[in-house]
């Protein structure tokens, strides 16, 4: 390129020998100047540092940013704020492939922007050079202009055609590409192919006849409505826009941009009533408007669908788009208002008009309703709308506002109002998230430069800050005093509160953590580090306090993080559309990310939603679902939802019954509407689990009912009043309209799972259903039989009823239905034939429901009872099993009696021979615990020795409580023997007989104790740890024993309940002259102590162990839930007391300004090309490394 220079150089110096000899960049920064360019925001590097510094040689003014995405951003709000363009410079490759993301937006926003990136040296392409990259290629879809500088000559031609390009309609993105070698070489001034300064774009007029139209149509109109769009604010319009409005006394709303064009608060405007506006207005005017997703794309069911369209648009691409226009006028709006405001000046739409009636009265609602969520008091937390509404209380009436984020943007677009045309920023048509800090500094050097005293205020989702954050240092380097402030839920969308978010965060965050979380961050502390003021706002006070201060300071930027309950936007914008617009908010979108924000939703339903306290804490009246009240409930409104399957037909078909009856019918039809409605009551306030908690709080439970599908799709349509109908005569007492009834059903079947699941008699009861089901089944058919017969006439022929059948009473007529049903259904029947066609057609689909279903009813009714008499099948295939092997065996024919008599009695006793595997198997540790207090304590309390223990031995000796059966005649243990377990009589009777077993010395009955002295190794005793008795089981009885073991490793923890026993035991004794009051204590350690052997101890350590990770658990569980409820106290009180304020970070190490350096384009030249050359190569060599 040097080479190619010089010549260039060389023929232009035969043209103009006296010129300067000057460097690319500055030509391409003259051009830029030229062609009225003011601001160029960037990010340096090889090859276009020289162009920024020839940019500000220039006047051009540079503002470096960290990141060229935000550099882009920042020069396509120069273009819409001014309607001139900036120019957003950067390095090749990766630079441009960051800006692309800024074109994009601006392509779409249509706002005018040069973007030159650096590329590399011509003579270098396709060698792999440093940072090489199609650069046009890529740019050229995010365009509407690019090219690649083809020589130093040509650089006015080709900044002239990118500038006209995007300023002229539609405007747009122009790329231009600059090789390195074009920057860097130098040319004479005069070889220069200069070229004139560019002329504005031409402002079309609107035509006569178009004009006459327009009138046409909205003279026309009953219920006009304008929309004024960031089109009228880019065309500098806004006087004209309110003068057309004012004069014609029109209602208006702006699309988000186009806020402002008319003071927000205007009397004219309805914002606040847009869906209302939207949906009954029958002409609409779009002032620079699209009718794209953000209106819905003007269709039904936001718009009215014969709603006329009046188009004035400069951009012809955008006529009868989505909808075709009444009247599509391709004008400049500007120029067309003027023509609209002059041509006619007498006609004005009434103000006296149902239509302005309408509006006003959903405005002062919509008001009502806005006020309400602003004072919601349903989180101690701040919420969107009250944080907002603070904010916008401080912030003066003309700032800038620039805005993103979902919830924040949406709901801040109603809160913060703008009183002036292109006074809001945000992610607009594209929903670019990462806009506001590049948006908000250029407005901010924007006002710098033009209106010094006007604010930014740039209002972020903690979200939408992330992107571009840091461009924080940008704004506090120029010195722009923006007030960032951040919507602070720790989400996207929706946080997570931080007891759950640590909860969650504990196990692996990846698979854990929801998509949507954040870290609630303390990101008022960046503004620290750059020597700026942070303030963290948590209370209404704090919020005006710290917008007060940021607002006070006028050189330096700030941060607000304003901390709001992390589920406010999701609970507010839930109930607000779902409960008001629940059908037609899930139809159209109804703001900005709405899909992104339903597809959430969905995700949501799917998986639980987030731990909040506050849905656990008791509002109201709520039922418990596990509850009998409950289950009462289901069985009324079951009855009267089973009064409607069963009469309902009956008495359509059997005209006579509902003739007779209709008072009776009339009164218990209401009554069970009454209760259907009381039901969709008591299912709005029914209890459920969530995250193992029983939520109760009765806002969140009919925030979840009135929302959900099961509400509107069943119990609302099965609650509408089809009645209304019997007072047209053709549906006089129809029985048949009230059918919306059955769609109750549900609650029938519910009423039916949870009997099922409650009864003693589960099968009896399964069977009792498929009863009730079959008999409906053939009631319908009966019902369905009469119907046709009426409809054939009885006595028509052989299938249908005789003609005497009209004489007979209703229970005849129905007795002989039922009948003929139940035999054709069930196909056993000897049933006339039929002879008409609908009369095979009806035989036949009986025969098919007959097969199909009713064959499967009858069947499972069978499976039923067999499985009734499983457990007695079981038994008798157990008996046969021990008969052969008692047989195979040859055991005697006495003990094989004994043995089937033992089966039997279990069997007709219903006792269970394993009670241990039936606990243990589904039940968990806790809950074997309970039931074995609730079975056996009673039990334990009656033995004397254990009358003074503590409680906890005794629930302790419980659960090791093991059940034992003897049969007549067994011997439970026998004089001399080794005690070593006590028994509890549960059932049956023991005998304590002579050593032959003749004698019987006392019965023993149940609740008796015995073997207990020989367990306790009592010292002294005479008998050791011998029996002293014969004790033998006289019929069949039912005993508990209780190891020696299991004894001593409980009584080992309670040393003050083992002496109390030994004491009374030893006083048993000294009654019965068995203790040697001689011996002491010590021959009983020695015997305790090898009871309590190696192998007990490692048994009581994993019982211990065990039991301290169960307190361990509930301790620490405790401890948590403690200290969340400390800290939320804590902070109540500060708030209260006004304790706390807002932490203002005062920088340590940072000096409040520092110093810029100057960095003089001459001190830059010395060092240029070879060093930046030597830089280049070294960089790239860095790279290929
Ligand atoms: C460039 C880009 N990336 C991602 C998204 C998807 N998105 C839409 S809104 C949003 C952030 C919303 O969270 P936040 O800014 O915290 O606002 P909130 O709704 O929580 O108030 C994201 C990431 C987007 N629109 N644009």
């Amino acid at each position: 390129m040097a080479s190619s220079s010089k010549s260039s150089a060389g023929s232009a110096s035969e043209k103009a020998p006296e010129g300067n000899e000057v460097m690319g960049a500055q030509v391409i920064a003259e051009a830029l100047k030229k062609q009225g360019v003011e601001y160029m925001f960037g990010v340096v590097g090889i090859p276009i540092i020289e162009v920024a510094f020839a940019a500000q040689q220039s006047q051009i003014k540079y503002i470096g940013m960290r990141n060229e995405q935000a550099a882009s951003y920042a020069a396509s709000a120069i273009g819409y704020l001014t309607g001139k363009p900036a120019v957003c410079l950067t390095v090749s490759g990766p630079g441009l492939v960051h800006a692309l993301g800024g074109m994009a937006n601006a392509q779409v926003n249509k706002w005018p922007m040069i973007v030159l990136a650096g590329s590399s040296d011509q003579p270098l392409e396709s060698m792999g050079a440093f940072q090489e990259f199609p650069q046009v290629e890529a740019a050229r879809l995010y365009s509407k202009y690019a090219a690649r500088i083809s020589s130093l000559e040509r650089v006015p031609f080709f900044v002239e055609k990118a500038i006209r390009s995007s300023i002229y309609s539609p405007s747009g993105v122009s790329y231009l590409d600059i090789p390195g070698d074009i920057v860097t070489s130098s040319i004479n001034t005069n070889q220069v192919e200069q070229v004139k300064t560019l002329k504005k774009p031409p402002k079309p007029a609107a035509s006569v006849e178009s004009l006459g139209e327009f009138f046409n149509l909205l003279k026309q109109s009953q219920k006009p409505l304008v929309i004024v769009g960031k089109g009228c604010s880019y065309g500098f319009a806004e006087e004209q826009a309110k003068q057309f409005i004012e004069q014609f006394n029109l209602p208006f709303l702006a699309t988000p941009m186009g806020k402002g064009t008319l003071d927000d608060r205007h009397p004219l405007s309805v914002g606040a009533a847009r869906s209302t506006a939207l949906q009954e207005a029958d002409c609409i005017i779009l002032l620079g408007a699209r009718l794209n997703w953000m209106l819905h794309f003007g269709k039904q069911p936001r718009f009215n669908p014969n709603v006329k369209i009046i188009q004035i648009e400069n951009d012809t691409n955008e006529l009868h788009n989505n909808v075709q226009s009444e009247l599509a006028i391709q004008a400049d709006l500007k120029t067309v208002l003027k023509q609209l405001n002059e041509n006619e000046t007498k006609w004005k739409y009434d103000a006296a008009t149902q239509w302005w009636s309408l509006l006003r009265k959903k405005l002062i609602s919509n008001k009502q309703r806005s006020d309400a969520l602003i004072h919601s008091k349903e989180s101690s937390m701040l919420n969107y709308y009250a944080a907002f509404d603070a904010i916008q209380s401080i912030i003066p009436k003309d700032a800038i506002i620039v805005s993103e984020g979902a919830n924040t943007m949406d709901i801040g677009r109603t809160m913060l109002l703008n009183s002036k045309a292109r006074h809001r920023l945000d992610a607009g048509t594209f929903g670019t998230m990462g806009v506001g800090p590049g948006f908000a500094v250029a407005a901010a050097i924007y006002c710098q430069d033009h209106e010094p005293e006007k604010r930014v205020i740039c209002v972020e989702g903690d979200s939408a800050f992330g992107f571009s954050g840091l461009e924080f240092e940008t704004a506090a380097r120029y010195s722009l005093p923006i007030v960032f402030i951040i919507i602070n839920n720790g989400g996207i969308y929706t946080g997570v509160d931080s007891d759950s978010f640590q909860e969650m965060a504990k196990k692996d965050s990846t698979l854990n953590l929801p998509p949507t979380s954040l870290t609630q961050a303390n990101y008022e502390r960046i503004a620290g580090a750059f020597g700026c003021q942070g303030y963290l706002a948590c209370s209404i006070e704090e919020v005006k306090k710290s917008v007060q201060s940021a607002l006070a300071e006028k050189t330096r930027p700030s941060i607000i993080n304003v901390i709001i309950d992390p589920s406010s936007g999701r609970v507010q914008q839930n109930f607000r559309k779902r409960v008001f617009h629940p059908l037609i908010s899930r139809c159209v979108a109804n703001k900005k990310d709405e899909q992104q924000t339903s597809l959430l939703h969905e995700q949501n339903k799917k998986t639980e939603t987030p731990v909040r306290n506050e849905d656990f804490q008791v509002t109201g009246f709520v039922i418990d679902s596990q509850n009998y009240l409950y289950h009462y409930w289901l069985a009324i409104i079951s009855l009267a939802v089973a009064y409607n399957i069963l009469l309902i037909p009956a008495r359509y078909s059997f005209k006579q019954l509902d003739k007779n009856l209709r008072i009776v019918w009339i009164s218990l039809d209401y009554s069970f509407d009454i209760i259907y409605l009381i039901d969709i009551f008591m299912q709005s306030r029914t209890g459920y689990f969530s995250h193992g908690l029983f939520v109760r709080n009765h806002y969140v439970l009919s925030r979840n009912y009135f929302t959900s599908r099961q509400f509107y799709s069943r119990d609302l349509l099965s609650i509408i009043p089809t009645d209304f109908l019997y007072l047209i005569p053709y549906f006089r007492f129809i029985s048949i309209i009230r059918c919306n009834r059955f769609l109750r059903i549900n609650r029938l079947f519910e009423f039916q799972d949870l009997t099922e699941s409650r009864t003693r008699f589960p099968n009896a009861f399964r069977i009792l259903c498929l009863i009730c089901l079959t008999l409906t089944l053939i009631h319908w058919n009966s019902c369905a039989y009469l119907l046709i017969c009426q409809y054939l006439g009885f006595g028509t022929d052989r299938w249908v009823l005789p003609a005497a059948a009209k004489n007979e009473t209703v229970a005849m007529l129905y007795t002989y239905c039922f009948y003929w049903s139940t035999l054709l259904l069930s196909t056993i029947g000897d049933v006339p034939l039929p002879v008409k066609r609908i009369e095979y057609i009806f035989v036949l689909l009986d025969f098919m429901i007959g097969i199909l279903i009713f064959a499967t009813i009858i069947g499972s009714l069978g499976t039923m009872i067999s499985s009734q008499n499983q457990s007695r099948q079981q038994v008798c295939e157990k008996m046969d099993e021990i008969k052969r092997y008692m047989k195979f065996r040859s055991v005697n024919r006495k003990l094989e009696q004994k043995v089937i008599k033992w089966l039997d009695y279990l069997y007709t006793n219903r006792q269970v021979l394993n009670e241990e595997m039936v606990l243990n198997s589904d039940l968990s540790v806790e809950l074997r615990k309970d039931l074995a207090i609730k079975v056996h304590l009673e039990s334990l309390k009656q033995v004397t020795l254990f009358h003074d223990c503590e409680p906890n031995l005794l629930i302790e000796l419980v659960t090791k409580l093991k059940p034992i059966f003897f049969g007549p005649g067994d011997y439970v243990c026998r004089k001399g023997d080794i005690g070593k377990e006590m028994y509890i009589i549960k059932r049956g009777q023991l005998a304590v007989v002579s050593d032959d077993g003749k004698i019987t010395f006392v019965v023993l009955k149940e609740g008796s104790v015995f073997g207990e002295i020989s367990i306790l190794n009592i010292p002294g005793s005479k008998n050791g740890n011998r029996r002293t008795a014969n004790v033998k089981s006289l019929g069949y009885s039912d005993l508990y024993t209780l190891t020696k073991e299991d004894l001593w490793l409980v009584l080992d923890n309670y040393p003050e309940s083992l002496s109390k026993l030994i004491e009374k035991g030893k006083s048993i004794l000294r009654k019965d002259n068995l203790l040697d009051e001689t011996l002491t204590d010590s021959k009983r350690y020695v015997e305790q102590e090898q009871l309590l052997s190696i192998q007990n101890r490692i048994k009581k350590l994993v019982d211990t162990e065990n039991t301290l990770n169960n307190r361990q658990t509930i301790f620490f569980d405790a401890y948590v839930e403690s200290i969340r409820q400390f800290k939320k106290k804590l902070s109540k009180i500060e708030y209260q007391c006004g304790a706390r304020q807002p932490s203002i970070c005062v920088p340590k190490n940072v000096p409040q300004s520092a110093p810029v350096l100057p960095f003089l384009l001459n001190q830059w030249k010395a060092n240029t090309t070879a060093k930046l050359l030597k830089f280049s190569s070294r960089q790239s060599m860095d790279t290929d490394d």
